[in-house]
């Protein structure tokens, strides 16, 4: 069922913050926190790469690239996940370099891309906040006001989960769900 704007929703059955491994999600698609090469690396980029197998990679490198703020979907191959959505977060600089405005995008385009694979289910990894060094704090606060700007908006997802490796990262994605949620 697509909600439309307006309809009724209650947005913590739908996002989550979870405790755990994105590569172990049951969900039709996973977003993967890479670089412009899309070509892996390191945290949940590498992580994703070797739970998903050599195959990924390999369609990887039909893609050209993605520049930071877009998304590009692949399959899962060995993943639970059907799909693995790629997008690049900004390097954070200090904060006067369009960082948010690409954070932001990069979650927005994620989330269109996943509806039009009419995907249901999909865990986020918290895009920037590790090797590019995006500060925590904003990024989750960011992060949960664009999902829940685009569920708002009218959108076929059920089930949207932030996935935190870490307690710090759980305790601010977590902060950042309640202080959004309860200004619907
Ligand atoms: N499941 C969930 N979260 C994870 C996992 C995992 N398996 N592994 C790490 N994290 P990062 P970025 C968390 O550095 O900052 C790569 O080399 C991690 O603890 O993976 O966007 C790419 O190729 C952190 O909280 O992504 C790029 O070059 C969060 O995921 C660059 O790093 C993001 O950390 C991208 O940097």
């Amino acid at each position: 069922m697509n909600r439309k704007r307006g309809d009724h929703m209650d947005i913590s059955d739908i996002v989550s913050v979870i405790m755990g491994d994105i590569v172990e999600q049951e969900v039709d698609a996973i977003v993967n926190a890479a670089n412009n090469s899309l070509l892996g690396g390191g945290g949940v980029d590498g992580a994703i790469h070797s739970a998903a197998g050599p195959q990924l990679l390999e369609e990887c490198r039909t893609l050209g690239g993605c520049p930071t703020g877009e998304a590009r979907i692949t399959k899962g191959y060995r993943l639970p996940a059907k799909w693995v959505i790629h997008t690049v977060g900004p390097v954070w600089n200090g904060g006067n370099f369009r960082e948010e405005q690409l954070l932001t995008d990069a979650y927005r385009n994620s989330l269109i891309l996943a509806e039009e694979y009419d995907v249901r289910s999909i865990a986020f990894p918290g895009i920037s906040i590790g090797a590019y060094g995006f500060p925590v704090y904003r990024a989750s606060g960011l992060a949960l006001r664009t999902i829940i700007g685009h569920l708002k908006d009218g959108s076929s997802l059920a089930d949207v989960r932030l996935i935190c490796f870490n307690e710090n990262a759980h305790h601010f994605y977590s902060n950042a769900l309640w202080e959004q949620a309860s200004f619907i």
